[in-house]
């Protein structure tokens, strides 16, 4: 099992997208685990995209998570890392595949609704960024043995 992290950035929240977007991760079997609303201050943006710096998007990057509330979001399951980057599809939502929430929702490179964690190691480091232990609730449902084979959860 893996917990990873999924941003709501001002893009989808603004734009009423949070239920749709929230469907498609709760519909494929995926575990909400940790969820808040908050409003992104300057230093969290630089530490969450410290690898960015000094790429020509980052000042805008920066600029745009921090203007307006985002939801920030703990999933949990079976190679979840993978499994959310597959739904959320490609960086630029014009070559995002349809059936991706890039691709269904969006059209642009920078304002593309979603940030997911690229990798298992990314995925601990940004959720200690994010949420605090006691914010998330590894137990808090039992669905599990509906969506995986019995063999996957020893
Ligand atoms: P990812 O979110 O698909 O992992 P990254 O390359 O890690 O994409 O970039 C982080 C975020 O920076 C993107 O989600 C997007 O919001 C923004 N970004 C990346 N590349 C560009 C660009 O070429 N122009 C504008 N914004 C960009
Ligand atoms: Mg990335």
């Amino acid at each position: 099992m893996q917990t990873t992290l999924i941003i709501l950035k001002p893009d989808a929240v603004q734009r009423g997208l949070m239920g749709s977007i929230i469907e498609r991760f709760e519909r494929k079997g995926l575990r909400i685990i940790g969820a808040k609303l908050i409003k992104v201050s300057p230093e969290l943006a630089g530490k969450h995209y410290a690898e960015h710096k000094g790429k020509p998007f980052y000042e805008g990057l920066v600029k745009f998570v921090t203007s307006s509330p985002v939801l920030v979001l703990a999933i949990r399951g079976l190679e979840a890392v993978a499994v959310c980057r597959k739904l959320i599809g490609a960086t630029n939502g014009r070559n995002a595949e349809p059936g991706t929430i890039r691709g269904d929702f969006g059209l642009s490179g920078g304002f593309n609704l979603v940030h997911g964690s690229d990798s298992p190691a990314s995925a601990e480091r940004e959720l200690a960024l994010w949420f605090t232990a006691d914010e998330l609730h590894e137990d808090a449902h039992t669905i599990e043995q509906w969506v995986y084979d019995p063999g996957d959860l020893k």
